[in-house]
């Protein structure tokens, strides 16, 4: 009985040199998380006591890193990837945020140039004008991702940095902030390093906060398409048609205009309306409801697609932008 006992104990004691650090433990037993700490603490001068009792309070989340190792809306075709972001409801419900938020997107317009279709566009395609801003604690996304996702870890420890800046700038507690599996926060789903760098306090209350306010959410976004050259008044996109000859190779070239207008028309793409022959484009080929479509896009469908690096992400916003205009303006 004695001597059992005796070997319990030992097995016990065994197991506990051995057995993994509990789960509440975890980011303190990290050895990424470890330089993370000594980095932000040499680096911005963040108190190591709190660095540490922060990343003992984060959770690795199996739900995140499942998440972000889906398969992406890429294998989608246009005609499915449009009918998840534009429907009736959400046309419907941008032109109640436009008239929840009229002046405000007048002034975002005229402070940043940035048109109010383009702006409500975005916060519904991202969110759906706020409903859906993601229930993630942002530093439990960050910290799985940034320590338990090597493919991808050095770019969201980075965020983890730009998120105890962001929080400790604004006076935001990086406990309490939520957003989507990978950090990203508010209306316009912004990433850390994103937040730090465009987004605005819109209302003059002090804070610019992406996440409560969308007053400041409507300025920030507006200043993320000034800040990225978007050029007022300019056209974003339009159907074109194609030769029977036409240089396929124009449809791979990627989302960077590289060629003008006059060019991509002596290689057979040419849109239906007149255009500036010199104007910058990229042409593209998506497949819709109705088979093949032809279109190009200008100088400002390219920076839409630096919000989000995809032609059909851009192609939403903007088909988004003129529908909710339309029944608008109605
Ligand atoms: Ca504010």
């Amino acid at each position: 009985m004695l001597n059992s006992l005796k070997a319990f104990a030992a097995v016990l004691s065994l197991a506990m040199l051995v057995a993994p650090a509990p789960v509440w433990a975890s980011y303190l037993e990290n050895e990424s998380a470890r330089k993370f700490t000594d980095k932000v603490v040499a680096e911005h001068g963040f108190d190591r006591a709190w660095v540490e009792q922060l990343l003992a309070q984060a959770e690795r989340k199996q739900s995140i890193l499942d998440a972000i190792s889906r398969p992406a809306e890429r294998t989608l075709e246009w005609k499915g990837y449009r009918k998840i972001f534009i429907q009736e409801s959400r046309i419907e419900q941008g032109v109640e945020f436009w008239r929840t938020h009229r002046k405000t997107l007048e002034r975002a317009e005229k402070q940043y140039g940035v048109p109010a279709n383009i702006i409500v566009a975005i916060i519904g395609v991202e969110t759906r004008y706020g409903r859906h801003m993601g229930s993630y604690r942002v530093l439990d996304s960050l910290a799985t991702l940034g320590f338990d996702y090597p493919k991808r870890g050095k770019f969201f420890s980075r965020q983890l940095e730009e998120y105890l800046l962001m929080t400790r700038e604004q006076g935001l507690d990086p406990l309490e902030l939520t957003g989507s599996y990978a950090g990203a926060m508010g209306f316009g789903q912004f990433i850390p390093s994103s937040y730090r760098s465009f987004a605005v306090d819109f209302d003059g209350d002090g804070v610019a906060d992406i996440i409560n306010n969308p007053v400041d959410a409507i300025g920030s976004v507006a200043n993320y398409f000034n800040k990225h050259k978007w050029r007022t008044g300019e056209l974003v996109a339009l159907t074109a048609a194609v030769t029977d000859n036409h240089d396929k190779s124009v449809f791979e070239a990627g989302l960077k205009p590289k060629w003008t207008v006059s060019e991509l028309a002596g290689k057979g793409v040419t849109a239906y309306s007149k255009l500036d022959g010199n104007a910058d484009a990229s042409a593209m080929l998506l497949v819709g409801d109705e088979g093949e479509e032809y279109w190009l896009g200008l100088h400002n469908f390219y920076v839409i697609t630096r919000y989000n690096h995809s032609s059909m992400y851009a192609m939403a916003v903007y088909q988004l932008s003129q529908l909710v205009e339309q029944r608008f303006g109605q």
